[in-house]
């Protein structure tokens, strides 16, 4: 893999040598697919798989298909449910890494097809693909590349041709795929089989099936992974990063978290972070764990710590062994609508006039008047991302008459940046730009109460 480290370095050093003096290289800025990726913010993950039976969380491909017998399934219900969260768009595991496909695929019998499951006849992504379309949400597919079950895995250019195969199942008998997510987890010991992933191939062959899905993993190459599972991105966090950090999924070394955690303000791609959580402490739903589904307060905090900090909330909602969201799970989905609902409602400073003037090359101010004293407890800092990222450090302060008082401040805004203080009565708010990598662009300003005093 490394010649992949090689070249990003070669064509980056070579793009930089033919610039002519005094010329900027240009910033890189979002496709659309990527842009609509981001502006979704919300999107439900759905671990299922022989796992749910086994109660599981990382099979070994020994398991028998028969052992796949959800009594109720409803993809239906997901959907339901996800959009009931306002999330818009569902990413199913199709195959995990213990191998076993939720479709009947003809690269394996390790499928649906050998389970009692709609008397071996059902098809789990067809089902859930159409319960998308049904309700208007996007659909997104895991396919683990780590496959402990299929012969061919580690022998390499075998399994890789197995794998195209199965990409080419799933992207091209279902409709629009939004999302392909590439897991880097490979858990083979120092004797286990050593596969070498032909990753060129696999994302050529995705961009020629569905070109307008973004492909997800640690090393993007549209949207890069967050670098934890806890559902917290970087305080600081490019949108932008250099290929190189990270030259492939599931690639390890020193410096490789953090790259993920915060991009890199030089970077030469646009490769917004995924953060990937649970609402459970697992990935596949056990019985056990029903008494530790995430409080609403949890999924609160995990959008300031995602979306608010310029990255993507991908929240992990396992169906149970009946096949449908548990109760207690699409509640907390309802409640966690709600609660934003009303924490977004009221933008104190909409319909203020915000003055926004440059103060040198790389800073600049705007400032609002809210009209009378207001309470304001959440700023939240929204970039031109269609244009790129510049902001790199900044300042909001309020005043109620008096002496201007620090309200929030950070580095990196991107997308959405979410800062929430101890409420405060105000009446003048100022953004102050301290620093930024380019000519710093109008930054949107809302304002919200947050908790009342
Ligand atoms: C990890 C996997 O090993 C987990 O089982 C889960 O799928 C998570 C989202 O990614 O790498």
């Amino acid at each position: 893999m490394t010649w992949f480290t090689r070249r990003g370095f070669l064509v980056a050093g070579s793009a930089a040598l033919l610039l002519p003096r005094g010329v900027a290289a240009k910033r890189p800025v979002p496709s659309r697919a990527q842009l609509a990726w981001q502006r979704d913010e919300l999107a439900l993950f759905l671990h299922f798989g022989v796992n749910t039976f086994s109660d599981r969380e990382w099979g070994d491909g020994k398991e028998d298909p028969a052992s796949f017998a959800p009594a109720n399934l409803d993809a239906r219900q997901w959907a339901r449910a996800a959009k009931a969260g306002g999330f818009r768009t569902v990413v199913l595991t199709a195959k995990h890494h213990d191998g076993f496909c939720l479709w009947p695929s003809r690269t394996t019998r390790h499928s649906v097809a050998g389970s009692p499951w709609r008397d071996g006849k059902g098809d789990l992504v067809r089902e859930f693909t159409n319960a998308c379309r049904a309700e208007g949400l996007k659909a997104g597919l895991y396919l683990s590349p780590w496959d402990r079950n299929n012969p061919a895995y580690g022998d390499s250019s075998r399994y890789n041709d197995l794998y195209c195969d199965q990409l080419t199942e799933l992207l091209g008998n279902y409709g629009p795929i939004h999302e392909v997510w590439f897991d880097g987890a490979n858990g083979e010991g120092p004797n286990g089989k050593r596969q070498v992933y032909d990753w060129p191939r696999f994302w050529g062959l995705v961009r020629t099936l569905q070109p307008e899905a973004v492909m997800f993993s640690d090393a993007g190459p549209d949207i890069r992974w967050i670098g934890n599972e806890r559902g917290v991105a970087g305080e600081t966090n490019w949108s932008t990063m250099d290929p190189a950090a990270v030259p492939y999924p599931g690639a390890d070394g020193p410096g490789i978290i953090r790259a993920l955690q915060e991009g890199d303000p030089n970077g030469t791609v646009w490769r917004p972070g995924e953060t990937d959580v649970s609402i459970r402490p697992g990935w596949f739903y056990h019985p056990a764990e029903d008494a530790k589904v995430k409080s609403v307060d949890d999924l609160v905090g995990l959008y300031f710590t995602s979306v608010g900090r310029n990255s993507k909330l991908l929240l992990n909602v396992p169906p149970t062994r009946e096949g449908v969201l548990h109760e207690i799970d699409t509640a907390r989905l309802r409640q966690l609508r709600i609660q934003l609902d009303i924490l977004f409602r009221d933008n104190v400073a909409e319909g203020h006039r915000v003055q926004w003037r440059s103060l040198g090359a790389r800073s600049a101010g705007a400032e609002v008047d809210l009209g009378r004293l207001r309470t304001v407890g959440i700023a939240d800092l929204r970039e031109d991302i269609r244009r790129g990222q510049r902001v790199a450090r900044y300042l909001v302060e309020g005043s109620d008459g008096g002496a201007w008082k620090p309200l929030a401040g950070g580095t990196t805004i991107g997308y959405r940046k979410l800062d929430q203080f101890e409420p405060v009565r105000v009446r003048r708010v100022r953004l102050r730009i301290e620093d930024a990598v380019d000519t710093p662009r109008p930054v949107r300003l809302g304002l919200f109460s947050g908790r009342e005093l």
